[in-house]
């Protein structure tokens, strides 16, 4: 519930989501990601059939470790098809505020991000309305490349959309994070040495951040 818990959530459409899910995963104060379809008015949407809704990331994080504007800077610098390109509605930019306060932040940072590029950005700031989970096989989408990661540390499909592990390693294999974080987790989680070992030369192949589709 919004107010007894200390985390918040926030959606965005960022072109296509196995690449916000990378980037939003591995970010410190994020407790978790899923992706689904949201921002449209029909129900029901699949991946086949999207219908007039958005690919999206949800995210819980925890604004005492990562801001509402944190989340929006990276968000302002990740789009794959930029700001001022009309792309189909699946991949459009796309702010969906959860809360009153969110839809402040979100319009002032649209203006000072226009002014700052000197430009007119597409991005849509509306309110979060139903958000329809996408697929298993797209949650996580990074890290299910390799299966065999994913069963040694018991990633059920249900996890694949709730688990922090789950999303800390999928940012983590597409380069996302940085390595003294990795090592921490590698702790934390208790992390067996086979997965610890794949998913640093993952990150070191990866380096930089390997986000698009
Ligand atoms: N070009 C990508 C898009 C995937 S996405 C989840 C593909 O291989 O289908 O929209």
């Amino acid at each position: 519930h919004e107010n007894t818990t200390a985390f918040k959530k926030a959606t965005f459409g960022l072109g296509c989501f196995w690449a916000c899910d990378a980037l939003y995963g591995a970010q410190p104060g994020v407790l978790r990601t899923r992706v689904g379809y949201s921002g449209g008015t029909k129900s029901d949407p699949v991946y086949k059939k999207i219908e007039d809704h958005t690919e999206v990331i949800e995210i819980d994080y925890d604004p005492k470790r990562i801001s509402y504007e944190d989340l929006l800077e990276l968000f302002w610098n990740y789009h794959e098809y930029g700001l001022t390109t009309i792309v189909k509605r699946q991949y459009m930019s796309l702010i969906l505020y959860h809360n009153e306060d969110q839809k402040r932040v979100a319009e002032i940072s649209l203006k000072k991000e226009a002014h700052k590029r000197n430009e007119k950005l597409i991005t849509e700031i509306a309110p979060a309305g139903p958000f329809y989970p996408a697929e298993d096989y797209h949650q996580k989408y990074r890290l299910q490349k390799y299966k065999w990661v994913c069963d040694e540390i018991g990633l059920t499909p249900e996890l694949l959309q709730t688990s922090h592990v789950a999303a800390r390693l999928n940012g983590y294999v597409a380069g996302v994070g940085k390595e003294e974080q990795f090592e921490e987790d590698v702790v934390s989680f208790g992390l067996p040495k086979t997965v610890a070992d794949f998913v640093r030369n993952q990150m070191k192949e990866n380096y930089g951040g390997n986000l698009y589709c």
